[in-house]
């Protein structure tokens, strides 16, 4: 590792700009790739163990172990399994032969923990012999189907009124293939992605079910005195097949069919399912629009950046496999919410030297909601390019969002969700947008489905206020009218 003193080095000056950072020594316009960054290591050091310097009286104390044993703690490996200062501890006090012994017992489990060709298995086998081993994606040719003209077929039975024919999102007609997205002109095309594998939590795969069963997506938006559904031709794309007992087998058939989406000129918006599906859905984008062509702004409570699990993706991993493959420059990627465990002083390190974007709710707790949104809505603006939104509806706090999966104190109201989702609708060009991690059977009432249908409903209506060219921050004069009549 040729790197040692430059991963130590950089370790000591990523706590340095952050002490900066704490210190309240940050630019006045609070953009994070504006704030001094520590050089970064090579990268794929990040995560990795670090060198361990001994002290002189522990290393004399070490020096009974077998040399790979001893190289084994220098390398920092045993940091895994004990803390250095209770290592340095038991070296100090423990007699040589319990010393020893203590030793042996982690270095033991060092030798399981790690991959070892032979013993285990590098694969999950699956059966080829099934006769239905694609059964679960294949489409049902139309020479099957009834002979229909192509379009959205409206499932309502009644003339006026809610109510009536069967529950869709944002109570929309359905479409079931491309020719029927085309044929129809479709602006919007909502499909849901019941993707349940990538959460330790689950029920994400009742996410579309909830909000088709619940209202809140249609109809008339206050605020800016716009019905979408009577600007926009909006659908409902029914699901997409998921293979709910693999997550790397469902996200390609996903991709498949966000693309197919986003091909016809529709804006794709997929309801999950859970956050795995940011992966698909951007690559997706990227297929259609280009790679590096489109930014995204992510809201969550967790940076979704982690990597080095055994599964190379989960609820966790996606944003590094949206940057890692390229199909967004993480200068492009903007994250609001941010507020859980991690990311780790190196990660920070690490999202600031790639030029990420990250509003965090500490930001929010010393500037205020206002000045975070207004700066989130500048970065997403002052990116010319296509615009893909990623909702992790647990950015919101739980009172509001009760049924997700890893829900985290501390979060987003519905009033400060919902102008901004509004306004990023209204003042970008869409490339898509999804709404993940909705698990409503995790909450005993209906608020989780209904909140997130609004969010729907306060894009949907951005989107329309756009198509109108309404000015950014527009809101009907109608509606702000005070109770003398004056606007
Ligand atoms: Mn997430």
């Amino acid at each position: 590792m040729t790197s040692m003193s430059a991963v130590t080095g950089w370790s000591l000056a990523a706590a340095a700009a952050i002490a900066a950072a704490l210190s309240g020594d940050i630019p006045a316009d609070m953009r994070n790739a504006g704030t001094p960054a520590p050089v970064l290591p090579l990268e794929d050091d990040m995560g990795r163990p670090k060198p361990l310097e001994l002290p002189a009286d522990v290393k004399e104390k070490l020096s009974v172990l077998a040399p790979e044993k001893l190289a084994f703690i220098e390398g920092g490996l045993s940091g895994r399994y004990v803390e250095k200062d209770t290592l340095f501890e038991r070296a100090r006090t423990l007699p040589a032969n319990e010393l020893v012994a203590y030793i042996d017992a982690i270095y033991a489990l060092h030798e399981k923990v790690e991959y070892k060709a032979g013993r285990d298995k590098l694969a999950i086998p699956l059966d080829t012999s099934s006769p239905w081993f694609n059964a679960w994606k294949l489409r049902r040719p139309g020479s099957l189907d009834p002979k229909r003209e192509a379009g959205p077929i409206d499932l309502g039975r009644y003339i006026g009124g809610r109510g009536g024919g069967f529950s869709t999102f944002a109570g929309a007609p359905v479409a079931l293939t491309p020719e029927d997205l085309v044929a129809g002109k479709v602006d919007v095309a909502i499909v849901g992605a019941p993707l349940d594998m990538g959460s330790g939590w689950r029920n994400a795969i009742d996410g579309p079910r909830a909000l088709r069963m619940t209202g809140g997506a249609g109809g008339n938006d206050m605020y800016s005195m716009i019905n979408p559904g009577s600007v926009l031709k909006i659908v409902d794309y029914g699901d997409i097949a998921i293979d709910q007992n693999s997550t790397e087998r469902s996200v390609d058939h996903v991709r498949e069919v966000v693309r197919e989406i986003a091909k016809t000129g529709a804006i794709p918006i997929v309801i999950g399912g859970d956050h795995s599906l940011e992966y698909p859905n951007v690559a997706a984008a990227a297929d259609v629009h280009g790679k590096g062509k489109i930014g995204v702004v992510h809201f969550d409570s967790h940076y979704d950046i982690a990597r080095g699990r055994v599964h190379l993706l989960d609820h966790g991993q996606p944003v590094y496999r949206v940057l890692s493959e390229g199909h967004v420059d993480p200068r492009d990627y903007i994250q609001v919410g941010l507020r859980a465990r991690g990311p780790d002083l190196e990660t920070f390190g690490w999202m600031r030297n790639k030029g990420m974007r990250y509003h965090t709710m500490v930001e929010v707790e010393k500037y205020g909601w206002d000045k975070v949104m207004a700066e989130a809505l500048k970065e997403a603006r002052q990116n010319t390019k296509k615009l893909w939104i990623s909702f992790d509806v647990d950015v919101l706090d739980p009172a509001f969002m009760p049924g997700t999966g890893t829900p985290v104190p501390g979060g987003l109201t519905m009033r400060e969700a919902q102008p901004i989702m509004r306004r990023l609708c209204a003042e970008n060009d869409i490339a898509g947008i999804d709404i993940v991690e909705v698990a409503p059977y995790l909450d005993t009432s209906y608020k989780t489905a209904l909140n997130s249908n609004y969010l729907l409903n306060a894009c949907l209506s951005g989107i329309a206020m756009r198509r109108k060219g309404l000015a950014p921050g527009y809101f009907s004069p109608v509606s702000v009218k005070d109770a003398r009549g004056n606007s």
